[in-house]
């Protein structure tokens, strides 16, 4: 729908965009899609958006879509992935921008506003410009030209999303510039026209020694952006992950997160699970989004309590494709839907969205709604127990990310590392280490610094610790994992029969879909048992204190 035809429409009685009243103002869906087609951290088929290079999409599937997202209180979308190719930076240029807001115009029939991401080096890639220095005039000029352009077609932009100086991408430092140099340059652009810009914080050295010891990863966001706090223009958002990694599965909040007294933030979650079973196994990321929700930022402050104060916007990486079921295994629908839902209203509980995405989907017959509202508040847990221990992460194999490599990120250049040996593991984050736990406020830095205080979960996160560590359940370290690692195989083997259970009263294809991807989960967690377990097995040569296989 054409933006004059909407302001028109929006006033007659047909209108029925839904109002959220929600103390989060931007709720917003990113979309790591290329312009190939192909989705980047997607596991639902191709892309929604685009095909072979252009904008290209099924209409009525796509106001389905806007319908269903608007439904949920989501109210800004961004299609294009953040790793922008120099086809999908033209999304911003005249040959595409027809189309762009053709796609936007869906949206906005359902009170969704467009976001659009663009490639900082713009000015050169596309304005021909031998530089995209952000001071340098022509630039300066070159960013409201685009604006301009932008907003004619699409009047009710919501802004620009900017992946920089990140993961081979240039930005502001490649030039001796600060990020709110670079931030602020395309802000002052969108400004008279009522934009914003993203900007994304996931800024690192990735291209680390792992023979490095005092570079750790984990500081980088805080250190680049900390100290630029009152330097962003007031139409800047940095968009912050909720940890200091990358969306592991187990990791403490990110100390930038409401840090900054000055700058808009908004915090960034994945719905598509690239660490988190990658839509084969069962993962309900509500889960995970309470306990980050629930954890501390301050000494007196969770980030719950940043909802709606510091933190105005939520945004998070979408899990859907054109697969039938939008999301390839059919109960990842319930992550979109608590996504939404809980970015409406952060004080909902994983228990009460996950219920009713289970009512509505299945029904409320408590034969089926209690069994499988269970198995999804448990599912959380038992993929950690196979595949991320005491807060370590990153045992994946590289690039793909799915099943086990305990070293397939260690002697990489990602600053991604355990350093295990015969004796010890983990990395120690104190002040007497890397000086990461330093950017807490001090009784936090005190909570995680000290062995005793700090929560077990994340113990290996701060810590190095031998594997004879006893934990308060009286088990040592190298117990725990391997415990771990057998126990979570019977959970999915459990899972499997809960499932089995409910056939007579699940549609065929939902129930036979689901038990395939539980058989192919149970696999993994075999697979990641063995792996795990033989690793460490053949690191200490401790064998298992209650016997089990261990592989040589
Ligand atoms: O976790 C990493 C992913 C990349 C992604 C990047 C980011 C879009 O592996 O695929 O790139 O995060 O968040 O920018």
């Amino acid at each position: 729908m054409a933006y004059s035809e909407y302001k028109m429409w929006l006033q007659s009685e047909n209108a029925a965009v839904p109002k959220v009243d929600s103390i989060i103002e931007e709720r917003i869906l990113n979309h790591w899609d290329n312009i190939d087609g192909s989705v980047e951290r997607g596991y639902s088929g191709k892309s929604l958006f685009f095909k072979d290079g252009n904008i290209c999409y099924d209409k009525n599937r796509i106001r389905d879509y806007a319908r269903y997202l608007s439904s949920i209180g989501i109210n800004r979308v961004c299609c294009n992935n953040v790793n922008v190719t120099e086809r999908s930076a033209r999304m911003i240029a005249d040959d595409l921008i027809d189309d762009v807001a053709a796609l936007a115009g869906i949206f906005r029939e359902f009170g969704i506003r467009f976001i659009i991401a663009v490639d900082f080096t713009s000015p050169r890639l596309l304005g021909g410009l031998t530089t995209y220095d952000p001071y340098d005039e022509h630039v300066i000029k070159w960013w409201k030209a685009a604006a301009e352009t932008v907003y004619k077609h699409i009047p009710d932009l919501a802004g620009f999303l900017v992946k920089a100086d990140s993961e081979f991408r240039d930005g502001p430092a490649a030039l001796g510039r600060t990020q709110a140099d670079g931030a602020n340059v395309i802000a002052n652009a969108l400004k008279k026209h009522g934009g914003k810009v993203y900007w994304r914080c996931f800024v690192y050295n990735c291209v680390q020694d792992w023979r490095d010891t005092k570079t750790d990863r984990p500081k980088a966001a805080y250190d680049h952006f900390y100290p630029l706090d009152g330097s962003f223009a007031d139409n800047v958002i940095l968009q912050i992950k909720h940890g200091p990694s990358d969306f592991q599965v187990r990791e403490p909040n990110s100390p930038l997160l409401g840090a900054m007294e000055h700058t808009s933030q908004a915090l960034e979650f994945q719905v598509t699970q690239e660490y988190t079973g990658q839509q084969v196994d069962l993962y309900a990321t509500a889960v995970q989004w309470q306990e980050i929700l629930d954890a501390p930022v301050s000494d007196s402050q969770s980030m719950r309590d940043l909802m709606g104060n510091k933190v105005k916007a939520i945004v998070a990486v979408a899990n859907t494709g054109l697969d039938a079921n939008w999301t390839g295994h059919t109960l990842a629908q319930a992550n979109l839907y608590a996504f939404g839902r809980m970015a409406s209203d952060p004080a909902l509980t994983a228990r009460e969205v996950l219920g009713e995405w289970v009512k509505l989907t299945f029904g409320s017959n408590p034969a089926v709604y209690e069994p499988v509202l269970d198995m999804m508040l448990r599912s959380r847990e038992v993929y950690e127990m196979y595949t991320s221990h005491l807060g370590l992460g990153w045992m994946v194999n590289i690039n793909h990310h799915y099943g086990p490599s305990p070293e397939g990120y260690e002697f990489m250049k990602w600053g991604t590392y355990h350093r295990a040996n015969h004796e010890a593991i983990g990395v120690d984050r104190t002040e007497a280490g890397t000086g990461y736990t330093a950017q807490y406020h001090p009784h936090l830095n005190a909570l995680y610094s000290n062995i005793e205080t700090c929560p077990e979960e994340l113990l290996l996160y701060f810590h190095r610790l031998p594997y004879s560590f006893k934990l308060k359940s009286g088990k040592t370290v190298l117990q725990h994992f391997y415990d771990s690692h057998f126990e979570a195989v019977e959970h999915v083997e459990e899972f499997i029969s809960t499932w089995d259970s409910l056939r007579p009263h699940l549609p065929e294809c939902v129930f036979s879909s689901v038990a395939d991807r539980l058989l192919r989960q149970l696999s993994n967690a075999k697979e990641w048992r063995d792996v795990v377990n033989t690793y460490f097995y053949r690191l200490t040569g401790i064998s298992d204190g209650q016997g089990r296989k261990i592989y040589d």
